[in-house]
């Protein structure tokens, strides 16, 4: 009887053994985003039949105003066919596309501020723990003090020369 006992949980041991490096492998191998968006698909069909509120399995423009991404530009995008509506197939498609780039967009935004505050704190001169950087899009924007018109000059300076920066809106006031 005992042991029975031992090799049932012997047994057990070695399913949850595999099971949890079958698992590691499978997190390991992933790319953080195509999970993400993988993910993202079933969750997509849901979200389509809560906007789709006539439950015709189409989606006008105003079904698909209450989404996040709407607007009209989007809309005609994700409306492949051209027939004025979407289907499940359109939205889900554009929808993974959308927040596909809105993930990598984040990301390449988030080094950009990173890389841009690192640049700004080696110029000395600067005073740089006054001044704050945010970057929507590959726009940076500068806000806060610097002492004078030269160091709100040489800030955007530094900023603009990272790479992947689109503009650098610069909202840096010089302290009176
Ligand atoms: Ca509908
Ligand atoms: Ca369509």
């Amino acid at each position: 009887m005992k042991k029975l006992t031992t090799l049932k949980s012997a047994t057990l041991a070695i399913a949850l053994a595999f099971g949890l490096s079958s698992m590691q492998v499978v997190a390991l191998d992933s790319d953080a985003v195509a999970d993400s968006v993988q993910n993202g698909r079933f969750s997509l069909e849901t979200e389509f039949k809560k906007l789709d509120t006539d439950s015709n399995a189409l989606l006008t423009q105003t079904e698909f105003s209450k989404d996040e991404f709407f607007t009209k530009g989007h809309f005609a995008k994700a409306d492949v066919d051209k027939d004025g509506v979407l289907n499940q197939e359109e939205f889900v498609n554009y929808k993974s596309g959308a927040q596909k780039q809105a993930v990598k967009r984040v990301a390449s935004d988030s080094v950009i501020t990173s890389k841009a505050k690192a640049n700004l704190l080696a110029e000395k001169k600067l005073k740089s723990l006054q001044i704050s950087v945010k970057t929507f899009n590959g726009v940076v924007i500068l806000s806060g003090f610097v002492d004078d018109e030269l160091s709100k000059i040489k800030a955007e300076t530094v900023v603009s020369k990272i790479e992947g920066v689109k503009s650098v809106k610069n909202s840096l006031e010089v302290k009176g």
